[in-house]
């Protein structure tokens, strides 16, 4: 834990003075800048891979010790070190006068400083918004005195690699002004260029010596400093892979000759335009605490540079922050990622959900060769959506033995939730066409799936879901999870809904679908079936569901006693010997997440089930705190939503969870609660929901906040929302085409285009 690491000057930026060997994990994450095409671990401009530097690239999956397909660390352009009259200095150095290392959200710049009794460093860095292939940096030496400065800059390609090397070959070319590193991936043969060039006060520098070897290639450069007057030193990297373009190398090429004739300044004036851009669609103010105003940007900003857009790739669980989880989407993607932009920027969401569109033929796979119809999305789903979650995720670190893990094949709920977040992204987009041309095949196939993977339990008559695991990962192997069992049932009677759409407004297109998908009217009456006789368990006689078949009947305990039960501390804690498994003790929301994401729950059933649930979670998960959070918040219990929001906003920035979880690393940063950042104080404190087009507010914000202030989307229509303790303040955008209807405490109104409407914060 290191709390006192938020430091923050204006709202925007995050900074610390001093460095923690011990977190370099940590904050080379915090740290890091990107652009959905490549993520910068923020490390030092020295850093090697002991210090984890790295450059992960999208859409670079390779396969490198037979068992992980992850992402690459590609090599790295931007390296750079420096020594004053033969003595190494950077920010590793321990006889600093100064040193500083700052995020610039705002910009997504990465600040370094550093000095000494001779010298002051300044550098600059980030990877280009308006350029996505292109990486900058400026690095500025004051002298205090007169002395020989020596810097070695270039690309070094001995990277840190979680599972092993995935480069199979380097060739190093001199191209005019740049050094071009060619290195080709092991398993698919990938092609990756990274060109960089290095300037010295805007000239090509001339390097004393060019020393390659096989990993590495760096020039030498001398130079004396005269007192007081700054050297500048800028770093330009183009960097592409086979997978972009039919030429990588020309277009790496081409991309740094760009940059070097724009400059660095205009790179960065562009770049910044496009973030204010950004911010001006997702930025949420606060006012009365700076702190949880940082914090809230540090976890949009997070959100933001680890979705790809330029193409259908997939949100990390830990995005472009390192390799662990592979680079891959989770379930974490549509329902944590993708709710901001829906509500903000839905072509982003769409996006999203084209991934999944593309990767159907991945998800069908899998139902096949687990002996099921129609498409169970991967647990872990890449480029193709095909399962990259191995047999054995973790290992017992006791006897050392493999866990045969079954999330790649029990998770059923993955499925379900993506035709849920298919259906939402229709009602709040209106975008026919998308549910129509795309949606609707999905839902489809995901409804097939669902009846094929059911069990019809005739003496109960009822189709019941068994052998999974709910969002809950420690209880795997159990029966009918609530959460599931109502994704499914609700999933399939919306995909009804469609159906009935095409069949009124498309019936050809209808026709081709179903025919494509051997969908005959028996299965369509077999999902009526299911919708009217899914099994969904209702409260006890205490008012309580319980998560899953017999979970009442498992020891009752508390997550703090079962940590005294570890031998091990790194043990996991679930399926099959693990410490919580046949306990109460789940391990994140399940009931709880269910909650969130459907409103036809009163609020007694809310607070009964969070009062029971809560004491039992361990929050093993970064998703968990903010699913508590959002359901405080409905049920009015403040400071328990509030302490939820600073946990899950500081899983990252204070290091609260697991890095290395049954010997398997899971370090970087966790997306999902970044993303789920955002439906805290949307969903939660300003209460915003909206159904059958009417958007309905009823906020609690928390106890030292004077006011929130955000902007919304809801088809087509922008509205700017400000609430604070007295009233609830909503503007509609001038350019609105609709009139919007607006439900605060129960009283409904129709907000006009170009309108403001107060009303009294009760
Ligand atoms: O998807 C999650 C899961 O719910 C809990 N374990 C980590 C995964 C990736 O974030």
């Amino acid at each position: 834990m290191f709390e006192n690491n938020l430091n923050s000057e204006a709202l925007f930026d995050l900074y610390e003075t001093g460095y923690d060997p011990e977190q370099a994990v940590t904050t080379g994450s915090n740290y890091m800048f990107g652009n959905g095409y490549m993520g910068y671990r923020g490390t030092h401009p020295d850093a090697t891979k002991e210090h984890f530097a790295a450059c992960i690239v999208s859409d670079t999956y390779d396969t490198a010790d037979g068992k992980w397909n992850e992402l690459c660390n590609v090599p790295n352009g931007l390296f750079i070190s420096l020594s004053i009259n033969n003595n190494q200095l950077s920010g590793f150095s321990e006889d600093l006068n100064h040193y500083k290392r700052q995020i610039k959200l705002d910009t997504a710049t990465l600040c370094n400083e550093f000095e000494n009794d001779q010298v002051k460093v300044q550098v600059e860095r980030f990877a280009s918004l308006d350029q996505l292939h292109l990486l900058a940096m400026k690095y500025v030496i004051t002298p205090k005195n007169q002395g020989d400065a020596n810097l070695v800059s270039g690309i070094d390609g001995d990277v840190w690699s979680i599972n092993g090397e995935h480069f199979q070959e380097f060739r190093v070319s001199k191209e005019a002004d740049a050094l071009l590193m060619h290195t080709v991936t092991k398993e698919l043969g990938t092609d990756i260029y990274v060109a960089e060039c290095t300037l010295i006060d805007g000239v090509p520098g001339t390097a004393d010596s060019l020393e390659s070897n096989e990993k590495q290639a760096f020039r030498k450069l001398s130079i004396k400093l005269s007192e007081g007057e700054p050297l500048i030193i800028e770093k330009f990297v183009a960097i592409y892979s086979g997978n972009d373009t039919e030429d990588p190398k020309s277009a790496a090429l081409q991309d740094l000759h760009e940059a070097i004739q724009q400059g660095y300044q205009s790179a960065h004036d562009r770049h910044s335009l496009k973030w204010s851009e950004l911010w001006n669609s997702y930025d949420i103010q606060i006012q009365g605490n700076d702190r949880d105003q940082t914090l809230t940007r540090f976890n949009l900003y997070h959100n933001i540079i680890h979705t790809p857009t330029h193409a259908l790739l997939p949100v990390g669980a830990r995005g472009l922050s390192c390799q662990a989880y592979q680079g891959a989407a989770f379930w974490d993607q549509e329902i944590f990622n993708l709710p901001m932009y829906l509500y903000t920027n839905p072509a982003i969401a769409k996006n999203i959900l084209m991934y999944r569109y593309q990767t159907l033929e991945g998800a069908r796979g899998k139902a096949r060769k687990l002996g099921y119809r129609g498409a169970f999305y991967a647990w872990i789903s890449g480029k193709t959506g095909a399962e990259l979650c191995p047999d054995f995720f973790f290992k017992d670190v006791i006897s050392g033995r493999k866990i045969r893990n079954h999330f790649n094949c029990w998770q059923i709920h993955v499925s379900p939730d993506i035709a849920y977040t298919i259906w939402r992204y229709y009602e709040v987009t209106g975008d026919k066409q998308f549910l129509q041309q795309y949606g609707a095949e999905m839902m489809l196939d995901i409804s097939l799936f669902l009846m094929s993977r059911s069990f019809y339990n005739v003496d109960k008559q009822r189709y019941e879901f068994i052998r999974l695991l709910g969002p809950d990962e420690y209880h795997e192997n159990v029966d009918n999870n609530v959460f599931t069992n109502y994704q499914a049932r609700y999933v399939i009677e919306k995909t009804l809904d469609v159906v009935g759409q095409l069949k009124a407004e498309r019936p050809d297109h209808l026709q081709q679908v179903l025919e494509k998908l051997d969908v005959s009217e028996e299965v369509l009456s077999t999902f009526e079936d299911m919708v009217r006789k899914i099994y969904v368990k209702v409260p006890n006689n205490d008012g309580v569901i319980e998560q899953f078949d017999g979970y009442f009947d498992l020891e009752d305990v508390r997550p703090e006693i079962l940590k005294g039960r570890l031998i091990d501390k790194s043990e996991y804690w679930g399926w099959p010997n693990g410490v919580a498994v046949h306990t109460q003790v789940l391990k994140q929301a399940d009931l709880i997440q269910l909650f969130v994401l459907h409103d036809d729950f009163d609020q007694e059933l809310l607070k009964t089930n969070f009062d029971y649930y809560e004491p039992r979670t361990e929050h093993g998960s970064s998703l968990s705190p903010a699913m508590y959070s959002i359901i405080a918040s409905k049920i009015g219990y403040r400071d328990m939503a509030y302490k939820y929001f600073v946990k899950s906003c500081t899983v990252d920035l204070y290091n609260t969870n697991k890095a290395v979880s049954g010997g398997t690393f899971i370090g970087g940063i966790h997306t999902a609660s970044c993303g789920a950042v955002w439906q805290m104080l949307v969903f939660g404190f300003a209460g915003f929901s909206e159904h059958h087009d009417t958007l309905y507010f009823k906020p609690s914000l928390p106890k030292d906040w004077h006011q929130i202030r955000f902007k919304l989307h809801h088809r087509l229509n922008f509205v700017h929302v400000t609430i604070d303790r007295e009233q609830i303040v909503l503007e509609s955008a001038p350019e609105n085409k609709d009139a919007l209807s607006i439900d605060i405490a129960g009283n409904t109104r129709t907000l006009e285009p170009g309108q403001r409407l107060t009303t009294v914060n009760h």
